[in-house]
């Protein structure tokens, strides 16, 4: 297996997204792509584990109101392994913004405000292994899939 093949992403689905029952369909777009699924779980997250995960938005005037947001309710955390883990995350996540995102995005197939959003993706390699870190500790499950071998060449 390529070192290229292992890339990982942490993936959430934000509450909202809980609520309305959108974890299958998330979680099901990110396995049938090909990622592998190594983390899955409901998370309520600590004050401290948001401010830790949105350091560098603590001064926006928006900060109090996400992380209100992302204390609403339980958040799907999960990470995906696979080439291109995390560009590729994002770009199926979609614009920050729903009103910006892509026709075919989770973004723009479920949701309307910036503020209600329903989903997170790392957005650098290095972000992807601190959030992993941050969510899951060491928890993470490795196993064989035979697909693997009809994803990649
Ligand atoms: P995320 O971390 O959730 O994947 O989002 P992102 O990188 O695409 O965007 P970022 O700028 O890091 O913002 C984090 C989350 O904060 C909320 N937000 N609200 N103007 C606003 O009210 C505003 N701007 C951002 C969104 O939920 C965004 O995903």
């Amino acid at each position: 297996m390529s070192a290229a093949n292992l890339e990982r992403s942490f993936i959430a689905v934000k509450p909202d997204g809980v609520e309305r029952g959108l974890v299958g369909e998330i979680v099901r777009r990110f396995e049938t792509r090909g990622f592998k699924i190594l983390a899955l779980q409901l998370v309520h997250p600590s004050e401290e584990l948001l401010r830790e995960h949105y350091a560098d938005l603590a001064g926006k005037a928006f900060f109090p109101k996400l992380l209100a947001y992302m204390q609403s309710g339980p958040v799907a955390a999960f990470v995906i392994q696979g080439k291109g883990a995390v560009k590729i995350g994002r770009a199926m996540l979609g614009a920050t913004n729903p009103q910006e995102s892509a026709p075919g995005t989770i973004r723009a197939d479920f949701a309307l405000d910036i503020g209600k959003n329903v989903c997170h993706g790392s957005d650098s390699v290095e972000a992807a292994e601190k959030e992993i870190a941050l969510w899951f500790g060491e928890n993470l499950k490795s196993y064989t899939r035979a697909v693997d071998a009809v994803i990649y060449e």
